[in-house]
């Protein structure tokens, strides 16, 4: 499938409403405050859509969504497309002066904020002139704000759609970014059906009978392809968490509670829930058919250990917010663990030296990809749209090698890489035998100046309970490293640390560790 077998006017309500006919009455949503039908979140986003067209709301504007994952953030964000706007995803966990940059980004007139994550907005509200309108899911605290159940209920349960063009923007997602400001990511219409199918059904094999639920969250379009858009497009129900994914028995609670049977998570998902004693034998797991794992490379170990004490296999597959989805992937019946898997149709891969020329088999090289869900650019962002939007190509910043066999290997970031005694070494690569120890729990690898100034890995390491940090451990975990890695490659320096700093989709952030 490509862009041109959509019709070129298309509009993304397209994967809600195509389960109208068949399966109106179907569940499509689940979640310990709501449980809804396709038939009866069709009718809400419609009210949606009318409600904020009363608001002024015209095609083409952004709309604000800070919510936490629940009904109304599918109802609205499917509101706001189906009259042409666009949803700008707002990261929940974002500080105010995130929602200030944000709203001062993009300007929308509206924004749809759940009670929970008001005081966010509004600490900063009167920083931002261009929003005229708050709609509060739940209770309003300031004169003039909406009710979202009021705001809905006297409109229409039916709604006259744009028919935007299938290139038209619908949703923004501001992308963390290791250093600076957000970047503000837009995508078209068109890059939802197509996402879903190269890899939701060609790779992943979803179907109508499948059921998902992901630790990422829908401001996230990890979260938000996984967990909404490629289940809704083949008529496959969800499972939405409005807590916090960190809480690992919270997300196992939620598994054997509504039996899904596809499992979207970050590697540290996977961590953390195998370090709840006996978590596969007190949760019910056996409805799980399958496990996929984003947004950082998921190590081997966890990979093992998971199939051992599950037997789920865990499909990692990289991704970004640029291209919207995955577009490199191992395949359910073809993982090869600690690998990002192979290219699959829809996406070309490049892998490239500094000066944009082919590297040899088995070298590190930059990985480029094109496909035709790669946004065009970023918002406001000339400078930076330029060194990553490379005409047709993307400069993901991604190090990779690709072995004998056609797999594709993460070797950190172009930024995040090391060089040492003047040969590459990759954090991820030290990082990965670290955590095969026992006593790791997480761990994070930067570049330190030694002595002569010359960098060399130092390793923060977070342990499982019942370890403490020493400097007989310390050595123990060195060693453990020369046992696995070539010797230069080993850190000089273990530092233990209670947690280590995460963005907000929970990857890990070296370059405040190399502030420390
Ligand atoms: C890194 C990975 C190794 C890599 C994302 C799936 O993570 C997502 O989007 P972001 O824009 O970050 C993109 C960057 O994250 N990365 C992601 N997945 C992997 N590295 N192995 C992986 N499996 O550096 C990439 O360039 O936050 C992931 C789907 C949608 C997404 N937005």
């Amino acid at each position: 499938m490509n862009a041109d077998d959509l019709p070129l006017l298309y509009n993304c309500v397209d994967i809600l409403e195509r389960n109208l006919a068949e399966r109106a009455d179907k569940t499509a949503l689940l979640s310990l405050e709501r449980e809804m039908t396709f038939g009866e979140v069709s009718a809400e986003a419609n009210r949606c859509g009318n409600a904020l067209r009363a608001l002024g709301v015209r095609p083409g504007e952004y709309v604000g969504l800070l919510s936490l994952d629940c009904a109304e953030w599918v109802t609205t964000f499917f509101g706001i497309v189906k009259i042409g706007a666009a949803a700008i995803g707002m990261n929940t966990m974002s500080k105010p002066y995130d929602v200030e940059y944000i709203a001062n980004d993009a300007r929308p007139r509206v924004v749809v904020v759940h009670e929970a994550l008001l005081a966010s907005l509004d600490a900063i509200r009167e920083n931002c002139p261009s929003i005229e309108h708050v709609v509060v899911i739940g209770t309003p605290q300031r004169d003039g704000d909406l009710a979202y159940a009021s705001w809905i209920a006297d409109s229409p349960s039916t709604c006259e759609g744009v028919a935007t063009h299938r290139e038209d923007i619908c949703s923004l997602n501001y992308s963390s970014g290791t250093t600076g400001q957000p970047k503000g990511i837009p995508h078209a219409h068109k890059d939802y059906p197509l996402t879903a199918q190269l890899w939701g059904v060609n790779v992943l094999g979803l179907t109508d009978a499948d059921r998902t639920f992901a630790g990422a969250k829908l401001f996230f379009t990890f979260g938000l392809g996984g967990n909404l858009i490629f289940p809704w497009y083949v008529g496959a129900s969800v499972v939405l968490l409005a807590g916090s994914p960190r809480v690992a028995t919270d997300v196992l609670g939620l598994i054997d509670r509504f039996k899904p049977t596809v499992l979207y998570n970050a590697p540290t998902g996977y961590a953390m829930a195998m370090a709840v004693p006996d978590f596969d034998t007190t949760y019910d797991l056996s409805s799980l058919r399958v496990c996929v794992s984003a947004g950082e490379a998921l190590p081997a170990p966890i990979w093992e250990a998971w199939k051992a004490r599950t037997g789920l296999t865990i499909v990692d597959g990289i991704g970004s917010t640029e291209i919207f989805h995955i577009f490199l992937s191992n395949r359910p019946e073809d993982c090869r663990p600690g690998s990002s898997g192979k290219p699959f149709d829809g996406y070309e891969l490049r892998l490239v030296d500094d000066d944009g020329v082919e590297v040899p088999r088995g070298e590190v090289g930059n990985l480029l990809v094109r496909g035709e869900t790669a946004a065009l650019g970023y918002l406001h962002q000339y400078q930076r749209s330029r060194e990553t939007f490379l005409g047709e190509w993307v400069f993901t910043g991604d190090k990779y090698t690709v072995d004998e066999d056609g797999y594709y290997w993460h070797a950190g970031r172009s930024d995040d890489m090391l060089k040492v005694g003047g040969i590459w070494t990759s954090p991820v690569e030290v990082e990965s035998a670290l955590i095969s120890h026992e006593a790791v729990l997480e761990c994070a690898v930067i570049g330190e100046r030694d002595a002569s100034d010359l960098v060399k890995p130092k390793a923060f390491v977070t342990l499982q309970a019942g370890f403490t940090g020493s400097d007989e451990l310390s050595a123990t975990l060195i060693s453990h490293c020369v046992d696995k890695l070539a010797t230069y490659k080993r850190p000089r320096w273990i530092e233990f640390v209670d947690e280590l700093p995460k963005t907000a989709t929970g990857k890990i952030q070296r370059f405040k560790l190399r502030l420390v």
